[in-house]
């Protein structure tokens, strides 16, 4: 399960219906152009909280019919409805799903035996093998190398996805489980994850910077740090540009640029102007997106 992912983006019509075809190019063009490893479906970036269960569902299915066996693919289950999380892992493993991931239980302060039987549960019913999606900023948990370690006793629990940027716990949780997948969840800092020895990465630009990403990866690996750097830079400058004009939206009307039928963002979510369209063309062509 090493390697690159794209946080697959999910496009919706303007009134938050999947655009089926438009999901099947965004896949193939991850696929062929962007030569990713695989695929984290229904996380952040799919807008996976935005949508209902018959939605998420939709989202597994047409993922697995159009990639099939040629990229790996993570299913994201996770869902305050313990019950949903349940039902979604079971969708998932039955369509055949590498690897399930699920956030950690946010909102309520959950404690961490309520955090563990989430995941216990999870597993129990469906099977697969588990991927923890820690994403403190987001969800307000912050695990302790204690609190990895006692997840980590359930043996289908494969790794974790660690979207932060506290390089010394990212450390110390590689030095203890070197055997655990780590997949690093911040694109602006994967030159550092991949020095502290990730196994390799999640991100929602990879769906259109994934090729630089991939070259960031393999130079920090090689030990070739000064180009890896001037890569991360260059990446850095368009991932300043699309935070600062709207994540979500701007990737997809980067992707509309290059014809694919990307949509627009769910709402609440807001969809770009006619301005940050005008930015959006401008860095595709500055940095050939
Ligand atoms: O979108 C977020 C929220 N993080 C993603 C990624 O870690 C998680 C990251 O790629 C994700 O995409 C998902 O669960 O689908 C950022 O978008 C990127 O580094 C820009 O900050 O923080």
């Amino acid at each position: 399960m090493k390697g690159l992912y794209s946080a697959l983006l999910v496009p919706f019509d303007e009134e938050g219906n999947i655009l089926e075809s438009g999901l099947r190019q965004i896949i193939r063009q991850n696929i062929e152009e962007q030569k990713i490893d695989g695929l984290y479906v229904n996380g952040s970036s799919g807008e996976n909280f935005l949508m209902n269960t018959i939605q998420k569902k939709k989202v597994f299915e047409i993922v697995k019919d159009e990639a099939g066996n040629e990229i790996k693919l993570i299913a994201q289950v996770g869902a305050l409805d313990l019950k949903e999380a349940i039902e979604l892992g079971q969708y998932a493993t039955e369509l055949g799903y590498d690897a399930l991931s699920a956030v950690t239980p946010f909102y309520y302060p959950f404690n961490f035996e309520e955090i563990k039987y989430y995941y216990d549960a999870i597993i129990e019913a469906t099977g697969n093998d588990m991927i923890i999606y820690s994403i403190p900023a987001l969800t307000g948990v912050n695990l302790s190398i204690q609190q990895f370690d006692e997840l980590f006793k359930n043996e289908k629990v494969i790794g974790i996805k660690y979207t932060a940027a506290d390089f010394f716990l990212l450390e110390r949780i590689r030095k203890a489980f070197p055997d655990k997948l780590i997949l690093s969840g911040f694109d602006e800092m994967l030159i550092q994850a991949a020095v502290s020895g990730v196994d390799g990465a999640i991100g929602s630009t990879y769906n259109i910077n994934g090729r630089r990403a991939r070259q960031i990866f393999n130079l920090a690996k090689e030990g070739n740090i000064q180009e890896a750097y001037e890569r991360q830079h260059e990446t850095n400058d368009i991932i300043e540009q699309v935070l600062a004009l709207g994540i979500y939206p701007t990737l997809k009307a980067v992707l509309s640029t290059k014809g694919i039928e990307a949509g627009s963002v769910k709402r609440p979510l807001a969809p770009l102007d006619d301005d940050s369209l005008e930015k959006v063309k401008e860095l595709v062509s500055k940095y050939n997106l």
